[in-house]
C-alpha cells in the first residue's frame, strides 16, 4: 500500500515552504490551535514524513492547508519544521498566499488566514509579492545579559513576533555564508544560555549586523529550533525586530525597515498601531518551485522521514 500526499513547494527569499494540499491527517473542525495540538499529539510522524529527509531537508517548513473555521477567511494553516511546530511563520504565509494563487483559489487583494495564534492578513500583489499583516508583536525583555559558554556575556532583547526570539547585535562573526558554522554554533550557544536562564520559550535566535545591499537597514542571521538557519529574513523575526525598534523610538509608524537575510534576500517591514498594540507588516515575494505527490510506501522503513530524536 502506498499513501499519497499532494504538495506544492515554493521559496520565499530562498526559504522553502511545502504546502500540504491533500492527504493530510484528520484533525477535525476545531480552531487551528486545537488542530495543532492534535497534530502534535497524534500525527508527528506525518510532520516528519513531509519535511525531513529523504523528501525534505532541515530548512524545509511545512504548511498544512486547512479548512478555516470562519468562512470569511480564505484558509487555515498549521506550520511545522524539522523538529516540531511553529506558532506562525511569515515567509510561510507569503509562500502560502502565492500557492493559493497558483491553485486559482485566491486573486490579488486582501485575504484572511487562520493560524494557531490568530488571524493574519495576506495581501496578494502583482509579481508574486505579498504583504503579511501579522498578529500584534511586542518586546518582553530589554537588554538581557546572558553568560554564553565559550563566548562570554551577550546582551539582547526577547521579543514576540508570532514565535519567540532573542535578538542581539553582539556578534563576533561577520554575517555571511562563509561563517555559517561559527554563526550556528554561536546562536545555538546563546539559545541554550537564554533557555537555561528561565526563558525556555525562546525558540529562535536572531543576530544582527550591518547590511550589504544599498537601501537595506540591517542583515540578520536567524537560527531556527531545528538548527537550520532561515534563508529568508524571517517574517516573525522581522516582526519581533520591528517591535523592538518601535519600542526604542528608532522606527516611526509606517516607516519602512528593509531587513536583509544571510543570503541577501530582503523583506520590507513597517508597523502600525491598533489600540496600543504594535502591528507588523511584512512585504516579500515567493515563487512556486514544485508540485508533486509524496509517496509513502508501507514497505519503506524511512517512509516517515529520518528523525533526529
Ligand atoms: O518567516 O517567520 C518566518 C519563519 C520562521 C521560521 C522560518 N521562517
Amino acid at each position: 500500500m502506498t499513501e499519497r500526499i499532494h504538495v506544492i513547494d515554493s521559496h520565499t527569499g530562498g526559504e522553502p515552504t511545502r504546502v500540504v494540499v491533500s492527504g493530510g491527517p484528520p484533525l477535525g473542525g476545531g480552531s487551528m490551535r486545537e488542530r495543532l495540538d492534535l497534530f502534535r499529539r497524534d500525527f508527528d510522524h506525518f510532520r516528519s514524513a513531509v519535511v525531513n529527509e529523504p523528501r525534505g531537508s532541515d530548512a524545509m517548513v511545512g504548511a498544512l492547508l486547512c479548512e478555516p473555521v470562519d468562512h470569511a477567511c480564505s484558509a487555515g494553516v498549521i506550520f511545522f519544521n524539522n523538529v516540531g511546530f511553529l506558532q506562525m511563520c511569515g515567509h510561510g504565509t507569503i509562500g502560502l498566499a502565492v500557492t493559493l494563487a497558483h491553485m486559482d483559489l485566491i486573486q490579488p487583494g486582501v485575504h484572511r488566514i487562520e493560524t494557531p495564534v490568530g488571524i493574519v492578513e495576506a495581501e496578494l500583489h502583482a509579481n508574486n509579492e505579498v504583504t503579511v499583516t501579522n498578529i500584534p508583536s511586542r518586546r518582553a525583555v530589554r537588554g538581557l545579559s546572558v553568560e554564553v559558554a565559550r563566548f562570554g556575556s551577550v546582551v539582547g532583547d526577547i521579543a514576540w513576533g508570532g514565535n519567540w526570539f532573542f535578538l542581539t547585535y553582539d556578534c563576533p562573526f561577520a554575517l555571511n555564508l562563509a561563517n555559517l558554522e561559527e554563526l550556528t554554533e554561536y546562536a545555538w550557544a546563546i539559545r541554550q544560555a537564554v533557555n537555561a536562564g528561565g526563558y525556555p520559550e525562546v525558540d529562535h535566535v536572531e543576530l544582527f549586523g550591518p547590511p550589504e545591499a544599498p537601501g537595506s537597514d540591517a542583515r540578520n542571521f536567524v537560527l531556527c529550533p531545528g538548527k537550520a538557519y532561515d534563508r529568508s529574513p524571517c517574517g516573525t523575526g522581522t516582526s519581533a525586530k520591528l517591535a523592538c525598534l518601535y519600542a526604542d523610538g528608532k522606527l516611526q509608524e509606517s516607516e519602512v525597515w528593509r531587513q536583509e537575510s544571510l543570503i541577501g534576500s530582503s523583506f520590507d517591514g513597517w508597523v502600525t498601531t491598533r489600540q496600543g498594540e504594535i502591528i507588523p507588516h511584512i512585504r516579500g515575494s515567493a515563487f512556486i518551485c514544485a508540485e508533486a505527490d509524496l509517496l509513502l510506501d508501507h514497505r519503506d522503513a524511512f517512509r516517515w522521514g529520518i528523525r533526529s530524536s
